[in-house]
């Protein structure tokens, strides 16, 4: 069995849509972000970040003691090397989707991630219009840059790999189903994103990406109270060194 360390965020559905695609049995284990979740000692002991997902395999690929694994990344090639599925074990083959993986977890996540932030969040927090301005330019824009780099390559392959469906596409459309509405000043517009947009519908159409996208979908439901909601502002924007050393060392004392 494998316990997902999870809330319902793209990151977070990575991995439920894989699970779902290989067929490996797994449990969810929430993990409250807005709540500070992420800062219970259980969890910093499995993962230093302080950021969900992370997976314990209780019967980890080559036996003995339970494995656990934090960075989407890492958990989609461990089950993709358990599984024996969605990813080549030729070279060429596997390097062609790791090539694609790692410029999800660099790029499109992180730029999106910070899109997201200055298009929805950083009005109640940054007070200087220009400052606003510029990280939505900047974000936005870069969004746009690498949504633009997948629109290519999905005009020449059906998949960001190739021709077959792989852990790329999984880590991928999560965040790329959103291009969309990120990019567009009002509601979705995908015009310049034709092929991005036939690929998101294409792997979104399947039954276990439906599933993975399903999964511990009644977390985080609950409508929050303004306070509830400055709390969870507080404590997910408000992070330094001293607060996460603090934190993980006395996870690792306790
Ligand atoms: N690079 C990490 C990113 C994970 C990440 O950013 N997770 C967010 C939710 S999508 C989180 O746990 N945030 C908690 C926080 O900001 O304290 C991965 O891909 O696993």
């Amino acid at each position: 069995m494998i316990d997902v360390y999870f809330w319902p965020t793209p990151n977070g559905r990575k991995i439920t849509i894989m699970l779902e695609e290989c067929g490996l049995p797994y449990k969810i284990v929430p993990v409250d972000i807005g709540a500070g979740d992420q800062f219970k000692p259980e969890f910093l002991r499995i993962c230093p970040n302080n950021r969900m997902p992370a997976i314990v395999d209780h019967d980890p690929l080559g036996g003995g003691e339970p494995l656990s694994i934090f960075e989407s990344g890492a958990i989609m090639e461990y089950l993709a090397e358990k599984s024996g599925k969605f990813l080549p074990k030729d070279p060429a083959g596997k390097y062609a989707v790791l090539q694609w993986l790692h410029w999800q977890m660099a790029n499109l996540g992180p730029m999106m991630g910070n899109a997201n932030h200055f298009k929805n969040y950083a009005k109640n927090i940054v007070d200087d219009p220009a400052q606003l301005e510029y990280g939505q330019r900047r974000f936005i824009g870069e969004v746009d840059r690498l949504v633009g780099v997948m629109d290519t390559q999905l005009s020449i392959h059906p998949y960001l790999a190739g021709k077959e469906y792989s852990i790329a596409d999984m880590i991928t459309w999560p965040w790329a189903m959103f291009a969309g509405r990120l990019a567009a000043t009002k509601g979705e517009n995908w015009d310049a994103y034709p092929n991005v947009k036939r690929w998101v519908d294409e792997v979104g159409a399947r039954d276990a990406v439906k599933r993975g996208q399903a999964a511990g979908g009644d977390l985080g439901n609950r409508e929050l109270t303004p306070e509830e909601e400055e709390a969870r502002r507080k404590l997910l924007f408000n992070q330094t060194n001293e607060t996460v050393r603090k934190a993980r060392e006395a996870a690792l004392k306790g």
